[in-house]
């Protein structure tokens, strides 16, 4: 069964849930909800990622989630850390967390690599090709799939290179992230690609903007969250490890039928 991967975002100004869980009791509620409808990780962030969205300081991102990561952790949750800050992933690894989630995989920050070589956690890469404020200036490729498996296998010969054993590594071709529209929907055409490069994938494209394409553009949280059940779906057919997604009972609900249809439940 794939891993359901809940999103706990403490920021301002994530992609879609506006801050609703600013303060460390509710993200902290909120974890204990996508846990009991079956997220089997919760992955906390404390710094939007959304395309536009400014910067926050390491000092600040750590405030906001190292407490969440700490009070989820002593609830027994396994927990992966989202963020791009050596610092901020060392130290929550230290309260607990066992992955480290980096979007830019490891090439926001130079020391990310090295400080993850230096602890037991996972790591995940994701495909990225710059900050949120010129997000899709790189967008341009002539072989999406092509080039963004070039490009994340660079990132593991990095982090192996850093000292971090090839079995502790998971990729994410990162939806969303310096990808126009249709670009995605080829990176999820390709997936099987991805996986057959041998590592564990993990696939996030809960409530993201290249739904528009098929809902339209002010499809609401529901519709957004059923689109991003049936792609998490897909995503497990063609052999993703996990799945990263905002409404976990959805996803899993989902990935029960899928089970059942494969013989499985
Ligand atoms: N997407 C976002 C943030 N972190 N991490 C991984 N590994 N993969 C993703 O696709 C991903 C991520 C942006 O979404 P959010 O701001 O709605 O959480």
């Amino acid at each position: 069964m794939a891993e359901i991967m809940g999103i706990v975002n403490v920021t301002a100004d994530s992609f879609s849930d506006g801050g609703r869980f600013l303060d460390t009791d509710r993200a902290i509620a909120h974890g204990r909800m996508l846990r009991a409808d079956g997220a089997t990780i919760l992955d906390i962030g404390g710094e939007s990622t959304r395309p536009g969205a400014e910067r926050v300081s390491p000092d600040v991102e750590a405030a906001r989630v190292l407490p969440v990561v700490a009070g989820l952790v002593a609830e027994g949750a396994v927990v992966s850390i989202d963020t791009m800050n050596a610092s901020t992933a060392v130290s929550a690894v230290a309260a607990g967390a066992r992955i480290v989630n980096d979007v830019s995989g490891g090439r926001s920050d130079p020391d990310m690599l090295g400080a993850v070589a230096g602890t037991d956690a996972e790591i995940v890469l994701q495909h990225w090709r710059g900050h949120s404020a010129d997000m899709y200036a790189n967008a341009t490729y002539d072989d999406v799939v092509a080039e963004v498996l070039g490009e994340l296998a660079a990132r593991v010969d990095a982090a192996v290179a850093a000292g971090i054993a090839v079995e502790r590594i998971i990729v994410d071709p990162g939806i969303g992230f310096g990808k126009q529209g249709a670009q995605n929907w080829e990176v999820l055409r390709g997936l099987h690609r991805i996986v057959g490069a041998g590592h564990r994938v993990l696939v996030g494209t809960s409530r993201k903007r290249f739904f528009a394409d098929v809902l339209g553009a002010d499809a609401d949280e529901a519709r957004r969250d059923l689109a991003t059940a049936v792609t998490s779906v897909l995503a497990a057919q063609a052999g993703a490890w996990g799945v990263r997604v905002h409404n976990v009972a959805a996803t899993r609900d989902a990935l029960a039928v899928q089970r059942a249809w494969e013989g499985k439940a």
